[in-house]
């Protein structure tokens, strides 16, 4: 089932020069990227992305942290992306991320742990709204995989 999630690198992944490194694993996965940008969430948007978070100890922190700087904001688009993409992140907390993840990789602490990723098609949906107005969005155009698919 092809799907749509909502990616976010972080300040701290955006400050560390780990931009390219992430968003080559999401290609080489074959990802499809339908979205694209930089730049640094307004407290408007932060408190939206992260109201789930509201009220609990560590929001006031979340909430600085992520409106501290630039982060890369990118829709990505392909099968069962949502789980999938989630399971490429590793576990929030990096001490108990698997090998070979992202955050097992390059995350320092459950707090900075350089990037977010949509964990249901309803909070894809919602963030991707949060993020994207529907014309910054580029759906119409073909991978050179769907290209060949299509071709056969
Ligand atoms: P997720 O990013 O893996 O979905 P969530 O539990 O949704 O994890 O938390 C959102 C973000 O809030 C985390 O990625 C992390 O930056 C921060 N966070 C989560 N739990 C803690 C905590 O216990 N202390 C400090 N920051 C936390
Ligand atoms: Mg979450």
């Amino acid at each position: 089932m092809s799907q749509r999630t909502f990616i976010a690198i972080k300040p701290d992944g955006v400050k560390r020069n780990l931009i390219g490194k992430i968003i080559s694993k999401f290609e080489e996965k074959g990802y499809k990227i339908v979205g694209l940008k930089m730049l640094i969430p307004s407290l408007e948007i932060a408190e939206k992305h992260y109201e789930e978070h509201k009220g609990k100890p560590f929001y006031p922190r979340l909430i600085k942290y992520i409106t501290s700087g630039p982060i890369v904001a990118m829709v990505l688009e392909g099968e069962n992306v949502i789980a999938e993409s989630r399971r490429m992140m590793g576990s929030t907390k990096p001490e108990e991320a698997e090998a070979g993840t992202i955050r097992f990789e390059y995350a320092i602490t459950k707090e900075y742990n350089i990037i977010h990723g949509s964990d249901s098609e309803e909070s894809a949906q919602r963030e991707i709204n949060i993020y994207f107005k529907p014309e910054e969005l580029c759906y119409n155009w073909t991978t050179m995989l769907e290209m060949i698919t299509n071709e056969g």
